[in-house]
């Protein structure tokens, strides 16, 4: 959540800066205060702010600048921003929508914080309840997306006239929603739009178009040539006819970095506008790893965001132009460019049968027993190459503490009994269970690793210890207590006591926020693991559950402690938009998981739902986390049902997903499933973000739910020759994104989604990925008509990506060609 003030110690505050702030005249003052004029001291582009208009936004400097950063803003016509010591108000002017680059100072530079201003549109939910009921009004809200599917926020009054209704404002986006009627979930029965929902049932869908005329869009136009990065502005009404454009100068909004870039290296005519990568004066430093950043507002419609990455003043995709060969890629490499692979070490690979120990034998089922892989193991398949052939380039590891040797009974009945093969019931602060190895083996992992080009990301169990661990033992004033003052147990309170509930008995919790000693010993654990171990990140378990002062606290330390290394950091949460994006920002961590875009990719790719829901996801996390984030995208993980389960219904989503694991596993056992896996990977493997693969979807592996989607990963002959042909085509899949920098971080625009046929590009300078699923029964042919704008090369050189000779234009320069069924195309020029 963003920080709020109350509003009367808010307007105490804004007149507190009122006297601190210089006056609105003092910009030949602030330009005195800059050192260092082209140069950008911030480690990280500040995201875009987004405020509605009239509305004032506070934000916590540290998260969006860092840590010790204190900005001074300058005066600007439409968005003001005041300086309060560790945070800054936003505020636009009433009635401007549009784009602004505010100019501020910090750390002795001029630079511009990025700002969007939107108009939310008043929306009313209506509901007239049946009068003939005995019982009374009913009590109705409106619950979903917009606000968080609160059952509270949003109650219907009674107009007067037996209907209730509730008018409210709400973002232009696509929402998912449902009433609650006296408690019980219902469909808007005036809305007949809906959509299936991850629990096997349905929601309404409200789609809110921006005020103001029609839509407009910034589309990278093809070629890199003079050191000129070329955009054209595309509007459109609401029915998507084309309208004109006439742009200014004062419409166009550039960065590099945190830095504006000057009008004299922009060239702007009408529906065009190019700017310039020379090294002129006032110019950004383009030396290394720079986002280039741009937006355009006509009309009081503002576009979307666009970025480039950008590598000593070229284009990225141009500085990677020979792709990314793992043993030459160095230097340019970014964690865009990464293909995620999670193993769980226990279920991986024995290469080691020495140290395979069982635990409880007697009383633990074998799905919740260790099994034998470990470190060695991981060792054996990096040696043998298999990451590699495979074509993923970094591996999310299991959490290696040492777990206590002992099993636990589950609190919630049926009480099964498990151990701690998964990792995730630290015993120790800096030691290696047995079972899996040594920290020196662990090094050696990591070393090897690199050697071949591939990061390593380790699990950080920031939340809880098992109560065996010594800080549980010595520290108890570090952790929160189980019962509460009401008598009750604070045990799985997932929402109400979010940051100290626990998830068992046995697995005390961390207070952090009433324990700074604690906050400092942890993180300078973490430290001590990528130092001892050489690994470049984390993931992060259960951060909804760890407040963000730990989060900013380990940040700061990452990036004074290892400041030379690219460091990764992502995390998991399942939540709304607002509380993953909470977590999401330079002084915290990079990235998260999004199970939202999780939920939606199963519905349409695994249970019959739509792929324009789907596209609508992947446009709102571009919204949500900017246009070219690192989000996980994955279609399995540790924590859920296996998809090949869910596609073929043997875990229903009214049945208990992790029984059926242990009394009836699941069979991959239909004809096409592999070929709706493949599917589903290619979607994994061509939208923004970072890919995450776990293991075994290479092979296609199906489970139900914990622990039944962890069994023993397969190898040689228990690998068919059809999964093998299955593996060969994601290890294709792999290559494909490797090879093309447009998939990496080339923008994204929709170019047709209904419920079965899915059609996106992904653009760069100089390359344009077409990418097409299809999840009918037919196949679909797929015409877009020839580009308008003369500086696109058209679509003539457009060919198959898999199968270079096939061409796929028209003769007319039109694209042309055809979606097999519950199949996919990927389309380069
Ligand atoms: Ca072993
Ligand atoms: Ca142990
Ligand atoms: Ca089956």
């Amino acid at each position: 959540m963003r920080p709020f003030l109350p509003l009367a110690s808010l307007a105490a505050l804004i007149l507190l800066a009122a006297c601190a702030t210089p006056p609105a005249d003092s910009t030949a003052a602030l330009a005195d205060a800059v050192t260092d004029a082209p140069g950008d001291p911030l480690a990280e582009p500040v995201p875009v702010v987004r405020v509605v208009a009239g509305r004032a936004d506070t934000l916590l400097v540290q998260d969006w600048m860092g840590a010790d950063v204190r900005p001074v803003f300058e005066s600007h016509a439409d968005v003001s921003v005041e300086s309060l010591g560790d945070r800054f108000v936003v505020r636009a002017r009433d009635g401007f929508s549009g784009v602004a680059a505010v100019p501020y100072v910090a750390r002795g530079a001029a630079l511009a914080l990025p700002v969007n201003v939107s108009v939310e549109p008043e929306v009313t939910f209506a509901f007239t309840p049946d009068v003939t009921a005995a019982s009374g009004a009913p009590e109705v809200f409106v619950i979903g997306g917009f606000n968080d599917w609160s059952r509270t926020a949003d109650p219907l009054e009674d107009r007067g006239d037996g209907t209730l209704a509730r008018t409210r404002p709400v973002a232009p986006g696509r929402y998912e929603y449902k009433l609650t009627v006296d408690g019980a979930e219902v469909l808007d029965p005036a809305n007949a739009e809906t959509a299936p929902n991850p629990f096997g049932d349905f929601n309404n869908i409200l789609v809110v178009e921006p005020p103001g005329e029609g839509r407009l869009g910034l589309r990278l136009l093809p070629p890199f040539t003079e050191d000129q990065i070329e955009f054209e502005a595309l509007r459109t009404d609401r029915e998507g006819a084309p309208m004109e454009v006439d742009l200014e100068p004062e419409d166009v909004v550039a960065l590099i970095g945190n830095v504006r870039i000057p009008d004299e290296a922009m060239e702007v005519h009408g529906t065009e506008f190019l700017i310039g990568l020379r090294p002129l004066p006032g110019m950004p430093d383009l030396t290394g790893h720079r986002v280039l950043r741009v937006a355009a507002s006509a009309g009081g419609v503002a576009s979307d965001w666009r970025e480039v990455l950008l590598y000593n003043g070229l284009p990225l995709a141009n500085a990677q132009a020979e792709g990314r060969a793992p043993e030459a890629s160095g230097e340019t490499e970014t964690w865009h460019d990464q293909i995620i692979y999670q193993v769980v070490l226990d279920r991986f690979a024995n290469g080691d049968p020495t140290n395979d120990a069982r635990v409880d034998p007697d009383s633990v089922l074998a799905p919740a027993q260790y099994h034998g892989g470990d470190l060695a193991g991981l060792r054996q398949k990096l040696r043998e190459g298999y990451f590699r052939d495979l074509g993923v380039t970094a591996l999310w590891i299991s959490p290696v503490y040492d777990n206590p040797n002992h099993s636990e009974v589950e609190f919630p009945p049926p009480h099964r009994r498990y151990t701690g093969y998964h990792g995730y019931w630290p015993i120790a602060p800096r030691k290696v269970d047995e079972h899996l190895g040594d920290i020196g083996l662990l090094r050696e992992v990591v070393d090897e690793a690199h050697a071949q080009g591939l990061r390593v990301l380790l699990d950080f169990v920031a939340n809880h210890t098992h109560e065996d661990h010594p800080y549980f033992r010595e520290n108890r004033d570090w952790f929160g207590t189980l019962e509460l003052p009401d008598g009750s147990l604070n045990l799985r309170r997932w929402d109400d006591y979010r940051l100290t509930t626990w998830f068992e008995p046995y697995l005390p919790s961390f207070d952090y926020s009433a324990s700074p000693e604690a906050v400092e010993q942890m993180t300078s654990d973490a430290v001590w693991w990528l130092q001892a171990s050489g690994a470049d990140g984390f993931r992060h378990d259960a951060v909804k559950h760890i407040p963000s002062l730990f989060w900013r606290r380990l940040t700061q330390r990452l990036h004074e402690e290892l400041p030379d290394r690219d460091l990764f950091q992502i995390g998991e949460t399942f939540g709304s938009h607002a509380l993953v994006g909470s977590y999401v920002r330079p002084g915290q961590l990079d990235a998260q998981f999004e199970f939202n875009q999780y939920d939606a990719a199963i519905s349409g790719l695994a249970r019959g739902g739509s792929l324009a829901a789907l596209a609508g996801a992947v446009e709102e996390g571009l919204r949500q986390y900017g246009p070219l984030h690192l989000m996980g995208n994955l279609l399995n993980s540790h924590d859920k049902t296996r998809f090949l389960a869910i596609l073929e219904n043997d875990t229903p989503p009214e049945a208990d997903a992790v029984q059926i694991g242990f009394d009836n596993p699941p069979v991959r056992d239909q004809a096409g499933s592999l070929a709706r896996l493949e599917l589903g990977l290619a979607y994994v493997l061509t939208v923004p973000g970072v890919p995450v693969l776990y293991y075994g979807d290479e092979i296609g592996m199906t489970g139900a739910a914990d622990p039944d989607n962890r069994r023993d990963m397969r190898w040689g002959a228990d690998v068919t020759p059809e999964e093998r042909a299955h593996r060969a085509r994601v290890s294709q899949l792999a290559r494909l994104r490797q090879r093309l920098p447009a998939l990496r971080h080339g923008t994204y625009e929709t170019m047709q989604a209904s419920e079965t046929l899915w059609v996106f590009r992904r653009d760069s300078p100089g390359q344009t990925v077409v990418v097409a699923l299809n999840t009918g029964a037919e196949p679909v042919r797929f015409t877009a008509p020839p580009e308008a704008n003369p500086a696109s090369s058209g679509w003539g050189g457009a060919r198959d990506a898999f199968d270079e000779p096939a061409r796929v234009a028209s003769d007319d320069g039109g694209l042309r060609f055809t979606v097999p069924a519950g199949g996919y195309r990927v389309l380069v020029r």
